[in-house]
C-alpha cells in the first residue's frame, strides 16, 4: 500500500516544526577533537557540556526513492576564535546530493570532495544551497547572537559517514579574525 501524502509546517521565528518524529542534540563533548583549539575545549567543556546544535528530524524509511527531511539549529557561540558548527560528513553513498534552504541566521556551509576540492558558501535567510553528490559539508553559525536555522533535504538512501571527518577534519575553518570573520586552511588538517 503506498504511503499517504502528509504535510507540516516550520513556523518562524523559532522554525521548530509542527511534525517531529527525531530530535538530536549535539553537545561540546560530542564535539572531541573538531574544534582547532583544544585547550580552549577542554576548559569550556570543563564548565559546561553545552548544545552546540539541535536537529528536528522527520523519519521516512532509509531507502533509495525516499526523501529524508529536516531542520538544523546550529547556536551562537565559539571555541576560541572558531564558530560553533556541525561535525559535518560524506554521506556514506557518495552520489547522493542534499538541499538545505536557509530560514534564519547566519553563517557559511563549508564543503570539500574527497580529492580535496573546497568550497564555502554563505548562508543567510532565502539562500538555497545545492550540495552537490560527493560533498562533504558542515554548516558553521557566525552570528553572534541568533541561530543558524535551515531546512534541509537528501535522499533515503544517503546514510552519514562521520569518520572521515573526524580522522581528518574539513580542509577550510570559519574563525573570528582580527578584520573579522575569515575563512583559513586548518592547520591541523590531516593528511592521509
Ligand atoms: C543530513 C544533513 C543534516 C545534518 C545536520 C547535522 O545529511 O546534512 O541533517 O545531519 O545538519 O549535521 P551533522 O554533520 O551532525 O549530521
Ligand atoms: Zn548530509
Amino acid at each position: 500500500m503506498a504511503d499517504f501524502p502528509f504535510s507540516f509546517t516550520i513556523p518562524l521565528p523559532g522554525a521548530v516544526p509542527s511534525r517531529i518524529d527525531n530530535h538530536i542534540r549535539r553537545t561540546l563533548s560530542s564535539m572531541k577533537g573538531q574544534f582547532l583549539d583544544h585547550e580552549t575545549y577542554q576548559a569550556m567543556l570543563a564548565e559546561d557540556d553545552r548544545v552546540i546544535y539541535e536537529v528536528y528530524e522527520i523519519q521516512r524509511p532509509a531507502v533509495e526513492g525516499e526523501l529524508l527531511m529536516g531542520i538544523s539549529i546550529v547556536h551562537p557561540g565559539k571555541v576560541g576564535n572558531e564558530f560553533f558548527m556541525t561535525k559535518g560528513h560524506f554521506h556514506t553513498v557518495l552520489d547522493t546530493a542534499e538541499v538545505y534552504y536557509c530560514l534564519q541566521g547566519e553563517g557559511f556551509m563549508v564543503m570539500e570532495t574527497p580529492e580535496g576540492e573546497t568550497c564555502v558558501q554563505p548562508l543567510a535567510p532565502g539562500n538555497v544551497l545545492y550540495v552537490p553528490p560527493r560533498w562533504a559539508h558542515r554548516s558553521v553559525c557566525t552570528s553572534r547572537q541568533a541561530d543558524l536555522v535551515t531546512f534541509f533535504v537528501y535522499p533515503g538512501n544517503a546514510g552519514h559517514d562521520y569518520g572521515t571527518i573526524e580522522r581528518l577534519g574539513f580542509r577550510k575553518l570559519v574563525v573570528e579574525g582580527e578584520n573579522g570573520i575569515e575563512i583559513i586552511d586548518n592547520p591541523r588538517y590531516a593528511h592521509e
